[in-house]
């Protein structure tokens, strides 16, 4: 299974425009208890580096784009996050980076869980040995 799981957000444009709208457990599989936006990124700025225990997220670049580039510790894919209809889940145990960031770009997040920095894995040998052990 591909590591990288994209959504098609329908565009519910019209002659006035676009608009996509995100709903809990209709068009994305999980509840959303927080979202969060990244903007302003500085040139040559990668953000990420971590891993969540237990956390699904929907990445969407709402302006912009950026590159993310997920690990599941057996596995690297990278895919660009280049349009405001293209949403990227995020699941647990895999690990991302965000990468080369356009100056325009807006990353909206939504995440299922309110933030608590416990649950982060920043910490790159600790999730090695975390999804190894998993996988046993
Ligand atoms: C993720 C990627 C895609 C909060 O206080 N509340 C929040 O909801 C978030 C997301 C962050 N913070 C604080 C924690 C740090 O002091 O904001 C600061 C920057 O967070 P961080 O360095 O974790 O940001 P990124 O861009 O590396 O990662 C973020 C999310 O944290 C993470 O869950 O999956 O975006």
């Amino acid at each position: 299974m591909s590591l990288v799981e994209l959504i098609d957000l329908p565009s519910l444009g019209d002659e006035r425009g676009s608009l996509v709208a995100i709903e809990s457990l209709i068009n994305i599989p999980f509840e959303v208890k927080r979202v969060y936006y990244i903007f302003g990124t500085n040139k040559g700025t990668s953000r990420g580096f971590h891993a969540h225990k237990n956390l699904q997220q929907l990445a969407v670049c709402v302006a912009g784009k950026c590159r993310f580039l997920l690990d599941d510790g057996k596995t690297k894919e990278s895919v660009w996050l280049d349009s405001p209809k293209k949403g990227l889940i995020i699941g647990n145990n895999v690990w991302r980076e965000m990468h080369d960031f356009s100056d325009d770009c807006v990353l909206l997040v939504l995440a299922s869980a309110i933030y608590d920095e416990r649950d982060y894995i920043r910490d790159f040998k600790e999730f090695l040995k975390i999804v190894n052990e998993s996988g046993r």
